[in-house]
């Protein structure tokens, strides 16, 4: 195919951009607080060629890191393509390789057996690295100074997983990474590796177990003493994959189901429980310890929220009739067999983020981005096409909501926190908001607007931001970002 289709996965914000650009110095509209030294890095799906396919999907596209990097008051942007084994293969021939997404038997002959991996999902920073993640493969070391791709992180040939999540979790107490990989005996295989690397990244333990379905467990969430798989019936089917079609399917009338163990335990002892039926969720909260109960939050839907999920499954639903909720799930661990008992506690949203303190143990705040119905037709672009117009700042305690609003149109992407150490003072979030040229709606065209860094003040949200970082671009859409502070940059492995 020589140009990019025109679906809702190449226009609005997902307009392909292809542009690896270092910027120093963006202009800031109000005061940037002294103590947000560090970088935010983004991970965005950017496809450098035109798909093979027509009805190729934005998750398909290849990764690309961009760093916002603050320095005394200083911003300079950069971003640069993960150079993947596939971007170089695809680099090298000048046209698209790869077929569709997470099916290798779509591929040009010539890139068999080759890593298909795009790095496209989240920047991960642990013991002193940062990697590009997807699920569908191992993550790609980046220098994290110069943006360069350092190669595939196998734990130095330790990780015999073929996968590793882009939802890892980093323990605030002891440092250690949890995280899993699925499919990690290869494609639609059912086992899944569950491992922990120590607070300096060295694999410290890899077990493997078998999932009840091969689903996309795209999440997980650890608490003080357990790891918990909540699991839903979207699930991969080599037949079907052989055929030239869809990697996921949507079941609506197979449950969901919750995987509990003890967080250092042996993966034998894993306890499965039922859950609703035909639910669907990519991203989980947090989760914590309440004496035997285990509360697991999580961004919920009735249905998958990914169309092509759906229509894989036979499922026809629009978009704006699917129902969610952040919901609780409630375990009573000390039961001989637990079941579970659910919630609806806040508004529908999703890309939900935490102060790394709170990450499984009781907590009282998180910001999730949400759609809100007075902000107008919601921009195309995003991983599912339509993007989210307003950030929430949510107490799960008490069900008190704060709502951020943006201007007609434009789009938000997932904050990142930034803690203070200044006592008393909740930190902040940041988010690059896309602002369309036209403020009259009627007026507007996909694709054109500019994007911008908002910083605002994480427990006053309401307020708008404090600071608005001008790149003077418009940026393709993220997937999910995080924050690092200069302290982290300047231990880092690699250096500058
Ligand atoms: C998601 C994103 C992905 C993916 C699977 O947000 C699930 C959910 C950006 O890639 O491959
Ligand atoms: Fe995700």
């Amino acid at each position: 195919m020589a140009a990019d289709p025109q679906t809702i996965h190449f226009i609005g914000s997902n307009t392909p951009r292809r542009m690896e650009i270092s910027r120093r110095n963006l202009v800031v509209e109000g005061e940037i607080p002294a103590e947000i030294e560090g970088a935010f890095f983004r991970a965005v799906p950017d496809n450098a060629h035109a798909p093979m396919f027509e009805d190729d999907i934005a998750l398909n596209h290849d990764g690309m890191v961009a760093r916002f990097n603050f320095d005394h008051g200083a911003v300079d942007f950069d971003i640069k393509y993960v150079e993947t084994e596939r971007y170089l293969a695809e680099k090298d021939a000048r046209k698209a390789l790869f077929g569709r997404y997470r099916n290798p038997f779509t591929d040009d002959p010539s890139v068999a057996g080759k890593d298909r991996t795009v790095a496209n999902t989240t920047p991960v920073f642990h013991g002193g690295r940062l990697l590009m993640t997807k699920e569908d493969g191992l993550g790609y070391e980046i220098n994290p100074h110069t943006l360069e791709t350092a190669g595939r992180w196998d734990y130095g040939g330790k990780l015999k997983s073929e996968t590793f999540t882009a939802h890892p979790r980093i323990d605030p107490v002891t440092g250690e990474l949890f995280f899993f990989g699925y499919e990690a005996g290869g494609l639609c295989s059912l086992d899944v590796a569950y491992c922990i690397a120590d607070e300096d990244g060295n694999l410290v333990s890899e077990q493997w177990f078998q999932q009840p379905y091969c689903s996309t467990i795209h999440d997980f969430v650890i608490t003080e003493n357990y790891a918990v798989f909540p699991i839903f019936p979207t699930l991969a089917d080599l037949d079907r994959l052989k055929a030239g079609g869809a990697h996921w399917a949507h079941h609506q009338d197979l449950p969901s189901y919750l995987g509990i163990m003890k967080r250092y335990g042996d993966v034998k002892d894993i306890q499965w429980i039922e859950g609703p039926v035909g639910v669907s969720c990519f991203h989980e909260v947090n989760a914590y310890e309440d004496g035997d109960l285990i509360h697991i939050d999580l961004c919920l839907t009735d249905t998958n929220a990914f169309a092509f999920m759906r229509e894989a499954g036979g499922i026809q639903r629009e978009q704006q009739t699917i129902h969610g909720a952040v919901t609780r799930w409630t375990v009573d661990i000390s039961k001989a067999t637990p079941t579970l008992e659910t919630k609806e506690i806040g508004p529908p949203g999703d890309l939900c983020r935490l102060a790394d303190a709170d990450q499984g143990r009781p907590y009282n705040r998180c910001w999730y981005l949400t759609m809100n119905p007075q902000g107008g037709p919601p921009m195309p672009g995003g991983p599912v096409g339509a993007n989210f117009n307003a950030l929430i700042r949510f107490e799960p305690g008490n069900g008190r909501v704060s709502l951020m609003g943006l201007p007609p149109g434009a789009a938000i992407s997932e904050p990142a926190y930034v803690p203070s150490c200044e006592t008393g003072h909740g930190g902040w979030v940041m988010s690059v908001i896309d602002i369309p040229l036209n403020p009259d709606p009627s007026q507007q065209i996909p694709g054109e607007y500019l994007s911008e860094l908002w910083i605002m003040e994480a427990d006053n949200v309401e307020a708008g931001p404090i600071a608005r970082i001008k790149t003077g671009l418009a940026l393709r859409s993220q997937v999910h970002g995080t924050w690092v502070s200069r302290e982290k940059l300047d231990n880092s492995v690699l250096q500058g």
